[in-house]
């Protein structure tokens, strides 16, 4: 039977074949999903950001853990997320323009979908036009939330904020991501910040319930 340690080595190691099963065995020995994703998953991208920061791996192992926990997220998801459908409205999510991590904005969306939003992903490296553009054509859209995990791309971040509210088409803005605080987040305008997925859906609960 496969433990934390074993699906967070996995991931560290880039073992991205065995991963699918090793998360099913964890999940078959009890262990609670939410724990293999943070202690498990979570976890073992810190080592590798670690690993990283220190010269003993680089960005090719980095994408190899990252391919690795996005196929054991697959197998988590059912576990995580429920099945609301839709009910609480649209949501617009994407990471910033200048920056190409999506597996925290991906597990914010999947957390957001399972509180019972439609989410509408827009990936990666999206620049604020988009955000703007795709706000546009879905009106019935109330919240909007943006990611950035480079201290790079906090600028990025803030001319987000920045021109979604010049368009002045009453979105609410979520923003979120390792670097950001919310300090940082008060600074630029946005209306609410969150540290995790988890949070980030209740957030997002509780702003759409505001604006009924
Ligand atoms: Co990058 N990278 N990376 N990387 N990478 C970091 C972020 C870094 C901290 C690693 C390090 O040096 N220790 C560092 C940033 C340093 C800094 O800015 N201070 C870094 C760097 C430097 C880089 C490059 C510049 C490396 C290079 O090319 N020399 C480069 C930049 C590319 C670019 O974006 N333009 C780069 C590239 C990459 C890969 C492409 C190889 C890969 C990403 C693959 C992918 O995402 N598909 C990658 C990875 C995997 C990482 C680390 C190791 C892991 C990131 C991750 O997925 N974490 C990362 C180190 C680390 O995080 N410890 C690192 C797990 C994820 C669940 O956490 O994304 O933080 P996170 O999401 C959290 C919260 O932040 C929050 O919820 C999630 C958890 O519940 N959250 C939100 C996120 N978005 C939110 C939105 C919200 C609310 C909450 O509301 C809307």
């Amino acid at each position: 039977m496969a433990t934390i340690q074993d699906v967070a080595k996995a991931v560290e190691n880039g073992k991205a074949k065995l991963i699918q099963g090793l998360v099913q065995e964890a999940l078959g020995a009890g262990i609670p999903a939410s724990d293999i994703l943070q202690e498990g998953m979570i976890g073992a991208m810190n080592v590798v950001g670690a690993k990283f920061q220190a010269n003993e791996i680089f960005v090719p192992e980095m994408l190899v853990a990252a391919k690795t926990m996005k196929k054991g997220v697959e197998v988590l998801k059912p576990h995580l997320a429920g099945d609301a459908m839709g009910s609480m409205g649209k949501y617009i999510l994407g990471t910033v323009a200048g920056d190409l991590h999506d597996i925290g904005k991906n597990l914010v969306g999947m957390m957001i979908e399972s509180a019972g939003f439609e989410v509408i992903d827009l990936g990666v490296d999206v620049p604020a036009e988009t955000f703007v553009e795709t706000i546009k054509a879905n009106p019935d859209c109330k919240i909007v939330g943006a990611s950035a995990l480079l201290t790079t791309t906090m600028d990025s971040l803030k001319n987000t904020v920045e021109v979604i509210k010049a368009a002045n088409l009453g979105v609410k803005i979520m923003v979120g991501g390792a670097p950001i605080t919310q300090e940082f987040a008060d600074q630029i305008g946005a209306d609410a910040y969150t540290p995790d997925a988890g949070a980030a859906a209740v957030k997002a609960k509780e702003i759409a319930e505001s604006l009924k």
